[in-house]
């Protein structure tokens, strides 16, 4: 079902018609003759104060000082000009630097209230501290109790979790089967899922902060845990590394919180929290105090007792040795402003990081803890975690889509093999528009993935594109993958030769293709798959194969 698409054409009109638009009702001084008074009911501020945390706060921040998204403080809004009318005519359209359309999925009163309520100084929500935390924490399985050996006789390390994240449950799938042996209740809208470094446990995050422990090695995998360590945090990890320094593996967790700024070490057996790291602090490039730099991705070293985490707003990426918490150790290193999401290289020494509201991915070598390189790839890069393969010209290589603009930017990631390559985009692969979120491919793979998720177009957001490693100079061939919702995620199986895709709507659907022909194999719809977003193997997570 390969079909044809006029690329990047809605983005391109979407990125000119906002501006002449809102120019034209400025100019004719529309603005200012509806809803001039941005004043809301108390009724009016507890609805905004939720719309604004599930829907804007991700990127513009809690505080509105921005990153992914622009900053939409009052103070900003007021200084462009921008009243209620100028905002909703935003927030209805969408933008071309990567913000949706939220017509359609908000109402046109819950836009106005929102549109309102920026114009008022951000409410600052409370701390959390240690204490609360502990407080929230629920053993539910003491380790003693637990098997000693997997209960059942299935394959776990091919294992899928699948975060249906509306419902608040991660289903967990038999890879083998595709059959679901257990939906577990973790709470509200899961982001991502990581696994134990032994495979045996997935933690999950909650958008509001709450983590969730769950033991594939029961017969039915079920919660053993539980913790809320935050108000809003989007990632979680655990420790990986087995070496001369001790063996960490699934000894320890950390959680990286949005509001309030700050990480976690957790008990990685239990989840309970035992010491709580501040993040607050000055900007790497103008030494400004910023009381909200936010812990975007966390990725956990295999050749280090360490976790490498990106402190978003002050630019800086801290790897933290864990071997000692109670006097721990943190390298801060200057990097870039807005460090968003990324990964290993193939040989997991480099640490690859998308600076997406710079348009820029950064290097940190993770044997020195010194950045190696900045470059620039495209409009607001996003990899997810990225992908890596070996090109047959430019040999190992690294990649990342663009919420921006349709275009897979990819880079030599080989500095000792192919040093004139390392850390240079060499090539630039064109796919159908901007809005992607992920790309993903895995050694033993044929094909390199790439989604569109958040792109304006309804036939756009639905497709996904592939292209050989072994020839890249060809065409991606790109597809629908269904006719609802928006596509999201790829995850390989454990053998790497199927992908596992997301169709995120109301009632999803996981669809799974042949990664060598490109051929659907399975396609599963069912009523418990609401809104299937991120979708994780536990070899490939706990591994990081990527
Ligand atoms: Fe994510 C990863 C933050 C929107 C699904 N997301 C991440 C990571 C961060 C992040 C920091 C990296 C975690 C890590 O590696 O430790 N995501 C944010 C946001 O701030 C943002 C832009 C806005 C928001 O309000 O949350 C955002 N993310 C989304 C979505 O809209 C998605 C599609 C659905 C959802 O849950 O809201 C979504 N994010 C994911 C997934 C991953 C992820 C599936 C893991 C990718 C992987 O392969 O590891």
């Amino acid at each position: 079902m390969l079909v044809q698409f006029k690329r990047n054409a809605v983005s391109a009109m979407e990125r000119m018609a906002l501006p002449v638009a809102l120019t034209i009702l400025m100019a004719i001084g529309f603005p200012c003759k509806v809803n001039a008074s941005p004043d809301l009911t108390p009724e009016e501020l507890a609805k905004a104060k939720g719309l604004f945390f599930n829907r804007c706060a991700g990127c513009h921040g809690t505080l509105r000082k921005g990153a992914t998204g622009p900053n939409i403080t009052d103070v900003n809004l007021k200084q462009k000009n921008y009243d209620t009318n100028i905002i909703k005519a935003f927030i209805t359209n969408g933008t071309g630097g990567g913000m949706p359309s939220w017509n359609n999925i908000l109402s046109e009163e819950e836009i106005d209230i929102l549109a309102r309520f920026l114009q008022e100084a951000p409410p600052v929500p409370p701390e959390f501290s240690l204490a609360e935390m502990k407080e929230s924490w629920k053993l539910i399985v003491p380790e003693a109790q637990r098997p000693k050996k997997p209960e059942h006789n299935k394959n776990w390390q091919n294992f899928f979790g699948v975060v249906l994240r509306d419902a608040g449950k991660v289903a967990i799938l038999d890879g083998d089967s595709k059959e679901v042996i257990s939906i577990v209740d973790t709470g509200f809208a899961v982001h991502i899922l990581r696994s134990s470094a032994s495979g045996r446990y997935f933690y999950s995050i909650g958008r509001d902060g709450k983590a969730t422990m769950i033991d594939l090695w029961m017969a039915k995998p079920d919660k053993v845990a539980e913790v809320k360590t935050c108000t809003e945090a989007r990632s979680i990890d655990s420790s990986k590394y087995k070496g001369k320094k001790g063996n960490f593996e699934d000894k320890l967790a950390i959680i990286g919180c949005y509001w309030p700024p700050h990480f976690v070490i957790l008990d990685g057996q239990t989840l309970e929290p035992k010491k709580v790291v501040s993040t607050r602090s000055y900007t790497y490039d103008t030494g400004e105090y910023h009381p909200e730099p936010r812990v975007a991705a966390i990725i956990s070293a295999h050749h280090d007792p360490e976790w490498i985490i990106n402190v978003k707003e002050s630019g800086y990426i801290w790897a933290i040795d864990y071997t000692d918490i109670k006097n721990l150790k943190i390298t801060q290193i200057e990097t870039e402003r807005f460090m968003h999401d990324g990964g290993w290289d193939a040989s997991k020494r480099y640490i690859m990081m998308a600076a997406n509201m710079r348009n820029k991915m950064v290097v940190v070598d993770s044997e020195t803890k010194k950045q190696v390189a900045q470059f620039e790839v495209g409009n607001k890069p996003h990899p997810g975690r990225g992908a890596n393969w070996t090109d047959p010209e430019f040999g190992p290589v690294s990649a990342t889509p663009h919420l921006g603009e349709g275009l897979v930017a990819v880079w030599g990631s080989d500095p000792k093999g192919h040093p004139k390559n390392a850390w240079k985009v060499v090539r630039k692969i064109e796919t159908l528009g901007g809005g992607s979120l992920f790309v993903k491919t895995h050694p033993k793979a044929k094909h390199v993935w790439v989604d569109h998720t958040l792109n304006p177009d309804e036939k756009i957001r639905t497709s996904v594109c592939a292209f050989g490693k072994d020839s890249p100079n060809e065409k991606p061939q790109c597809w629908q993958v269904a006719d609802h919702g928006r596509v999201v995620h790829f995850e390989y199986n454990k053998a790497g030769d199927e992908v596992w895709i997301a169709v995120w709507d109301k009632v999803g659907e996981l669809v799974i293709y042949d990664d060598k022909t490109l051929k659907e194999k399975t396609r599963i719809k069912a009523d418990w798959l609401v809104t299937p977003t991120g979708h994780f193997n536990v070899y490939n997570t706990m591994t990081d194969t990527y």
